[in-house]
């Protein structure tokens, strides 16, 4: 009788526990609700029982060592998957690391959501001094496509509902979400808190172009005698590989693919003008832009780069009508998301679309040629140490018999060389330094590549580029994911040779000489290697493919072998005064 009264007491409750639910599960219900199952983050006050009971609930919760590069694992995973990643921090401090990723999403155009605890809202409003006070949602704001607050634990669902629908909609971009430490304890009624949960239906709805935009696009295109088509990485995003490759081959037109758009038709294609830029850009006269922006890294459409001015019209692809004139004139805009829009262009070309003049074709695929035979010589030197024809020649190879590799690359040299030089064969293989040109996405899109894709990864790196994140080294070990760093070790940024001429401290751009990256990952079970000749470097790489463990190669390179900037020196503003 005792024992059945105490049953029923536990039974109880047991029931009245199952009525109530509270912010924490309301949070982690929303997500997996809107099936997102991978936060990135840094644990702390007032998010550490929310991180180990998200990864108690199944979601996947990976910890990282600065939320900076959390953030860019999240913005990452935002571009390969269309669903917006998520980054986890802490309030004040751990916000503002996280920041810098989010701005970058915004800036790349990546779907992504930091999510960040905040310190009670009485006292940060009142500037009384609680712990990590801040303001956040303020900053956040003009950083961000979108900012939200969620006071109430009722509001959860639509607080998320709001943060997926601006991240993935139209073009995609960062949102912050801020979660005052308030909200995590609240409770509320069960049965009420799963009425309140949202589940987001058609998160980015097709946006289909005015069938009047595509017929005048494709006027524009069929006067065209020398089209060219560039892809940028809207065009990646997207996901309508079929469509976008279908189109390319039915203009017959030369494309040129931006660095993250490579691999959406391979770099080795017949039509592949990668390898005659200079010539498409300047000599084109109808350009088709596919989610690609005219910004400074294709020279805002204007200037010598663009030859005669005002001797070209554009055709512009993007989902954000804004976009349209930005720095040059559009003839024909085509507003839409870019698969209902290639789409659409290409049901417009019937069955029988002009080949282009076929001098045009003969110019580019000579201009090419001609290219890649002048490189072909460098990219077999066995120098050692290593220049960066010789390093980049074995990776190239590697990359060849490895397409399903997902290739990160950042630095100066080691960037601008290895995104010329290292084919790409499939759609969203090559992601590194994006619209900013930002150094420190390294070891965070390894992580955030190899959880989302499962499949290997070599991330290129420059000594500096790799500095920015190397502690993530120990996550990748953490984790075991299949992870090869290559570092091109050339003593510092640009080059290892720079000499102060005033004092007794190092040059700003160098570093310490014959420095060996690879031990730091030895610390953490790791494998280390020094490759000093391309042959070392080709056996490295292999084994580490092979091998799918962590691996970290420093790679010898001549510390004279770079140039300032890599390709962008001529951005460098110049003092015209003599020099002292
Ligand atoms: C966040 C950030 N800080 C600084 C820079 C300036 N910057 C451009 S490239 C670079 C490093 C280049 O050196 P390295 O990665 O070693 O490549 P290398 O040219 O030596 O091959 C730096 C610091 C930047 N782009 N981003
Ligand atoms: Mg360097």
């Amino acid at each position: 009788m005792a024992e059945a009264a105490v049953k029923t007491a536990a039974a109880d409750a047991g029931a009245a526990e199952r009525e109530l639910t509270d912010g924490f599960h309301l949070v982690i219900d929303a997500l997996k609700l809107n099936g997102i199952t991978t936060i990135y983050g840094v644990p702390g006050i007032p998010i550490t029982d929310f991180g180990r009971m998200a990864q108690a609930s199944g979601i996947r919760v990976l910890s990282f060592r600065h939320e900076q590069n959390a953030g860019y694992a999240a913005a990452i995973a935002g571009f390969l998957t269309k669903k917006p990643g998520i980054c986890l921090t802490v309030s004040a401090p751990g916000f503002l690391n996280g920041l810098t990723a989010l701005a970058h999403a915004t800036t790349n155009c990546f779907p992504m959501i930091l999510i960040s605890g905040s310190s009670e809202r009485e006292i940060v409003d009142l500037q009384q001094g609680d712990y990590e006070e801040m303001d956040q949602l303020a900053i956040a704001k003009p950083l961000c496509k979108a900012a939200f607050r969620v006071l109430h634990a009722a509001d959860i669902g639509v607080g998320f509902a709001r943060a997926i629908r601006a991240a993935v909609s139209g073009r995609p971009g960062g949102v912050y979400l801020d979660l005052p430490a308030k909200l995590f304890g609240q409770v509320v009624d069960a049965d009420a808190g799963r009425k309140s949960l949202v589940k987001v239906v058609d998160p980015a709805p097709a946006q289909i172009p005015a069938p009047a935009a595509v017929r005048r696009a494709l006027e524009v295109l069929r006067a065209a005698k020398r089209p060219l088509i560039i892809l940028g990485k809207g065009a990646a995003y997207a996901q309508a590989d079929d469509a976008i490759k279908t189109f390319v081959e039915k203009s017959g037109a030369p494309f040129l693919p931006m660095s993250m758009a490579k691999g959406l038709l391979p770099d080795t294609h017949p039509q592949c003008a990668g390898a005659a830029r200079s010539t498409v850009l300047k000599d084109s006269d109808v350009v088709m832009l596919i989610g690609a922006r005219l910004n400074w890294l294709l020279s805002h459409g204007k200037g010598k780069t663009w030859g005669e001015p005002h001797s070209k019209k554009f055709v512009q692809v993007d989902i954000e009508p804004k976009e349209m004139d930005s720095n040059v004139e559009i003839a024909a805009p085509v507003v839409g998301d870019i698969g209902s829009a290639v789409s659409a262009i290409l049901d417009g070309m019937g069955g029988n679309w002009p080949a282009p003049p076929a001098d045009w074709i003969k110019a580019v695929t000579s201009k090419r040629e001609e290219n890649i035979a002048k490189m072909a010589p460098r990219l077999m030197n066995n120098n050692s140490p290593m220049d960066y024809h010789g390093a980049l020649g074995v990776l190239r190879n590697i990359a060849r018999e490895r397409p399903d590799a997902i290739l990160v690359n950042e630095g100066a040299n080691t960037l601008d060389l290895a995104r010329g030089i290292i084919d790409v064969y499939q759609p969203r293989k090559r992601i590194d330094v994006g619209t900013w040109g930002v150094m420190g996405i390294g070891m965070g899109y390894a992580i955030g590549a190899a959880i989302e894709t499962g499949k290997p990864v070599l991330a290129v790196e420059g000594d500096s580029a790799f500095g920015f994140s190397g502690m993530e080294i120990e996550t990748i070990c953490r984790y075991d994911l299949p992870v090869c760093v290559v570092i091109f070790n050339n003593d510092g940024i640009y080059r290892g040779t720079d000499v102060n001429k005033a004092g007794s401290d190092p040059a700003t751009t160098v570093f310490v000489k014959g420095a060996r990256y690879d031990r730091m990952i030895e610390a953490f079970g790791g494998i280390g290697v020094n490759a000093a000749s391309p042959d070392e470097l080709k056996r490295a790489v292999n084994a580490a493919m092979d091998s799918g463990k962590p691996t970290l190669i420093n790679a010898v390179i001549d510390p004279a072998a770079g140039s300032e900037s890599g390709r962008i020196g001529n951005l460098n503003p110049q003092s015209k005064l003599a020099k002292k």
